[in-house]
């Protein structure tokens, strides 16, 4: 049986107040190429399929069209949860119709379906959080565990006198429903899990280890199911296998680049070959890129705007980081606005700033940014911040970083 695993769609995304929903609309009749010219016989959504518990209409839309042609009258299974930016009760509103196209929509970590006919194929056996499936020859278990916050888990883990306890408990209680659910494993099935979670990776560094403290909502790689021969995750948006177990879990990142910190690298789907009692092949399978990030770097506001001029033409996005003494007046903004509506923002960069001294803005980018907040609030109150008021920060920093990662 050949899965394909995708995730964090974000459809209705805004990048700076900038729409994508026409790029995400090519990504979906690019992965339709895909799926057909690969023979997929499964498709799995590992949550975040929208951006908002709200989206906009047109990303609805586009996430109902893309079902019915990827499902290709229920020949397919299509399997999607609910992501943390999902209402995971908007995402099964359309379940009865979903269902006869062979669509399995799931919103909560306990959610369960009926059994019966799913499209072209049957569901024999299902209870909460597993389900199994007849795909023509082939028996599929599956695991299936949609973001399991607190509140969606309908769970608190608050008793915990630290953060860093808070988080070993969280961890150990996604573990036990893995294990739980693990039981619905058999050797002469497929098993596969799918969810959509942070999991911490083996390698940390100082610079990120506040900001980790700060989210408690990490899983440790050992806690995922042991018996799956496959583990689709959806959270992060840089494609990526987990470390810490054998390679059996991976992040398929999300299709388009959602930030400027994404530009360094290929966005992909995975195509899973699998059969009972053999290890899962996993091949990456590269997106188009079809409106690139950039970061124009230029030394002086005409540069800026020749650059804008050059480049109307070329399908991008665009971060201006302008060199200058003064800044831009409102007839400049306009003019560059005009030349090159894709740009997304303007940052001056003040040159006498710049000449105080390399070495100084090598040393900023050497401390993390906790450092760097404590020396400010330092400065401004002439105290030190509170354990607590730190944690706050982070907290605050992580949450933002979900909002590029997640
Ligand atoms: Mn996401």
């Amino acid at each position: 049986m050949r899965i394909l695993h995708t995730s964090d769609w974000h459809l209705g995304k805004h990048l700076e107040n900038h729409s994508r929903i026409e790029e995400q609309e090519k990504f979906i009749d690019d992965l339709i190429e895909i799926v057909e010219e690969n023979n997929v016989d499964m498709i799995l959504i590992a949550g975040d399929i929208y951006d908002t518990s709200n989206p906009p209409a047109r990303a609805e839309k586009l996430f109902y069209n893309s079902l019915k042609r990827l499902s290709n009258g229920g020949e397919r299974v299509i399997v999607a949860i609910a992501g943390n930016h999902d209402n995971p009760d908007r995402i099964i509103a359309s379940k009865p119709l979903a269902y006869e196209h062979g669509v399995i929509l799931l919103g909560k970590p306990n959610s369960s379906i009926e059994l019966g006919r799913v499209g072209k194929h049957e569901i024999l056996d299902a209870g909460q959080g597993y389900f199994e499936l007849q795909y023509k020859d082939d028996r599929v278990v599956f695991v299936t565990l949609p973001y399991p916050s607190e509140q969606r888990l309908n769970e608190v883990f608050k008793e915990a006198k630290d953060i860093e306890e808070m988080r070993r408990s969280y961890s150990q209680r996604v573990g036990h429903i893995f294990s739980e659910l693990s039981d619905k494993f058999r050797d002469e099935a497929i098993n596969i899990a799918t969810s959509h979670i942070f999991v911490a990776g083996g390698e940390t560094t100082d610079s990120e280890r506040p900001i980790q403290i700060g989210g408690g909502l990490t899983v440790d790689a050992n806690m995922l199911p042991e018996k799956a021969q496959y583990i689709a995750l959806g959270h992060l948006h840089r494609p990526q296998v987990v470390k810490g177990i054998d390679n059996r879990a991976y992040y398929s990142g999300s299709p388009l680049q959602y930030s400027k910190s994404e530009r360094s690298y290929s966005k992909c789907v995975y195509l899973v070959d699998i059969e009972p009692g053999k290890d899962a092949e996993v091949e990456e399978i590269l997106l188009k890129n079809r409106k690139p990030i950039e970061v124009w770097k230029c030394n002086s506001i005409e540069e800026a705007i020749n650059k804008c001029e050059e480049s109307q033409e070329r399908e991008v996005w665009a971060y201006l980081e302008i060199k200058t003494d003064r800044v831009l007046t409102q007839s400049e903004i306009k003019e560059i606005k005009k030349l090159k509506p894709d740009v997304l923002a303007i940052n001056p960069i003040f040159e006498d700033i710049d000449n105080a001294g390399d070495n100084e803005v090598d040393e900023m980018k050497e401390r993390n940014i906790m450092e760097l907040f404590e020396e400010f609030y330092i400065s401004e109150r002439k105290a030190r911040p509170t354990q607590e008021f730190m944690e706050l920060f982070a907290k605050i920093v992580n949450e933002e970083g979900e909002e590029d990662e997640a």
